[in-house]
């Protein structure tokens, strides 16, 4: 069953995500709602992150902030969740620690663990699990009134499967490397059942309202090219086939996907092929080089200004601007969102998001 929502007053980013030419290029940034904003501190106060996620009204306020406070800049809004959600529906405790991050208290040590074969064994039920998110998309589309689009998303079953056996945040990646090269194929079984489960959290994500997807695999990076192509890639071209196949067996309108493969500067070819309308890129590409190795595919790419660049002089982030710009949208007036490479950062000036995107308008006007 399709909801009804007010039409689109701005569909820039759709477009652009289709391949479509465009008057100039759609922007949001990868954590704009989040806590570089003042206002996102004010409204969370001290409640939990994930007691946040779970009331729909403030998760939705938490949506609109960037919204409202870069109106006439800002082309799309990205649903207030977290990636982690995913294996708390699949059983597992995720909390969140007040400036440190996520924390599993129980993480996934071995396949010979008990908790191995019940996570595999269980039948994870989304929509039961996961109803607060979806909520939180009907709602926060009602709020938004057409104004721009509203992107839903979830991790990769790579970066999900790292936070699921790493138990938090990481540098060394010890226990995911562990897995890969001790028990690739007990790995390779846990990252095909986390794969059906995002293309069902993202299928319910669409039903309730989200116009768009983004698979977030910050961790790409962390692997080679040739461990990408085993542990990663395979499970992100499921999602982008399975996706619009259980869509269409809802009965709903296909939607872009966007793939951010973070770090995998060596698999933007093989993105280009696995079926996203888009490929987000991290700041470690030169745009005009990731616009040859495109080609005349017709993948729209996203990104990638370093995030750090938010902390420079007002000319320092203008020059950041410029190399995206002189890249990626010159001589081409199509395929480009114009995106940070990754998160905005804690600590930045919102003044100065606000002075990036007015650059990016700025140099690409016609
Ligand atoms: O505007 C938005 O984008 C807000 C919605 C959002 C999204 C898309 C949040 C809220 N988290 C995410 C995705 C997410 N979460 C990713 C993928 C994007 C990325 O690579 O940045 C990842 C890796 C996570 C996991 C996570 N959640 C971390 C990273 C920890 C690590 O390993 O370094 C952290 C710090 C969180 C908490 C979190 N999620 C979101 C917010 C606003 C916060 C901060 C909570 C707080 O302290 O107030």
């Amino acid at each position: 069953m399709e909801l009804k929502f007010t039409p689109l007053k701005n569909d820039l980013l759709l477009r652009a995500a289709r391949g479509e030419t465009v008057e100039r290029p759609p922007m949001w940034v990868m954590r704009q709602a989040g806590r570089y904003l003042p206002e996102y501190h004010e409204a969370k106060g001290g409640r939990d992150f994930f007691e946040t996620c779970r009331d729909p009204e403030i998760a939705s306020t938490l949506t609109l902030q960037p919204v409202e406070r870069y109106a006439g800049l800002l082309d799309a809004a990205i649903i207030f969740s977290d990636i982690l959600v995913i294996p708390q529906a699949m059983g597992m405790v995720v909390e969140m620690i007040d400036k440190k991050g996520p924390h599993f208290p129980d993480p996934l040590k071995t396949p010979a663990d008990e908790q191995y074969a019940e996570v595999l064994a269980r039948d994870v039920d989304v929509g039961k699990e996961l109803g607060y998110v979806y909520k939180a998309i009907t709602l926060t589309r009602k709020k938004l009134d057409g104004r721009v689009p509203l992107i839903g998303f979830c991790g990769s079953p790579w970066t999900l499967f790292c936070y699921m056996v790493e138990g938090g945040g990481t540098k060394l990646f010890a226990q995911s490397k562990t897995w890969v090269y001790r028990y690739p194929e007990e790995t390779k079984k846990l990252l095909h059942k986390i794969s059906d489960i995002c293309v069902d959290h993202l299928a319910l994500q669409v039903q309730a309202g989200a116009q768009l997807v983004q698979v977030f695999d910050s961790w790409a990076g962390e692997l080679g090219p040739a461990t990408f192509k085993e542990f990663s890639e395979p499970f992100l071209a499921h999602i982008a086939q399975k996706l619009p196949e259980k869509l269409r067996s809802m009965g709903l309108d296909v939607v872009p996907m966007i793939v951010f493969p973070k770090g995998a500067w060596f698999a933007l070819d093989s993105m280009c092929d696995i079926g996203y309308d888009v490929v987000g890129l991290d700041w470690l590409y030169d745009p005009a080089d990731a616009v040859k190795v495109r080609g005349d595919r017709k993948v729209t790419l996203q990104g990638n200004a370093d995030p750090g660049c938010l902390y420079g002089s007002k000319e320092g982030i203008t020059k950041a601007v410029q190399t995206m710009v002189d890249g990626f949208w010159k001589g081409q007036g199509k395929g480009w969102i114009a995106n940070l490479g990754h998160g905005i950062t804690p600590g930045v000036d919102p003044d100065n998001l606000k002075h990036f995107f007015e650059e990016i308008h700025r140099l690409t006007k016609n």
